[in-house]
């Protein structure tokens, strides 16, 4: 499922975001402290190595909405972008926080002039984001900041469950 924005496609699939070898970045759902952790986070510092906490400790704790940048490691891609999502009934607003968490992302890929960027559904796992409402928050956003990206030319979602999927890419065809 793919549609394109201004000379930049965004792609719907189904995969696990530590195995996007044809990306330059893939983006965490990281926590404030950005160490290891469960899910994406989980996956993502396993394939790195103990060389991504390493780089990225100093650089928490991060604020809900924020992104920083770091390197890929043992990855097969160059960089990892770590957002802290919002925890969902806890940091408010949530769609603002979420959206921030996207805009912030793809500013600051575009920034390194990164071309290809993968993010996973950022707080719908542990932080308990309901999925549909966190698919049309990041879409939206993705789709008004991509107008203003200068590098960014594939932007894709990588969803674990089929389910998700599902709503993901009817939010997109709406
Ligand atoms: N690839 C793609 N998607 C995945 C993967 C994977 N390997 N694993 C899980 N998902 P979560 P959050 C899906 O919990 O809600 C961590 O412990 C998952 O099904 O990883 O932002 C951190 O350390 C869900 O739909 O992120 C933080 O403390 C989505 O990815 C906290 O969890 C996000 O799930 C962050 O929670």
């Amino acid at each position: 499922m793919k549609k394109t924005i201004a000379n930049t496609t965004i792609e719907i699939g189904r995969g696990d975001i530590a195995s996007q070898p044809d990306m330059q970045a893939i983006v965490n759902a990281a926590n404030a402290q950005l160490l290891n952790g469960g899910g994406v986070a989980g996956a993502i510092h396993r394939a790195a190595g103990p060389g991504l906490e390493k780089e990225c400790k100093p650089m928490g704790p991060i604020q809900p909405g924020e992104a920083v940048i770091s390197g890929g490691h043992n990855l097969p891609n160059k960089y990892v972008i770590h957002c802290l999502g919002p925890v969902y009934g806890k940091d408010k607003p949530e769609d603002k926080l979420l959206a921030d968490c996207y805009r912030n992302a793809l500013q600051l890929a575009d920034k390194k002039e990164i071309e290809s960027i993968a993010f996973p559904a950022i707080s719908t796992g542990i932080f308990g984001y309901p999925t549909k409402d966190a698919a049309r928050v990041a879409l939206e956003t993705i789709i008004n900041t991509i107008p203003g990206l200068k590098y960014l030319k594939t932007v894709r979602i990588v969803l674990f469950g089929r389910e998700d999927f599902e709503i993901w890419k009817n939010a997109l065809d709406e």
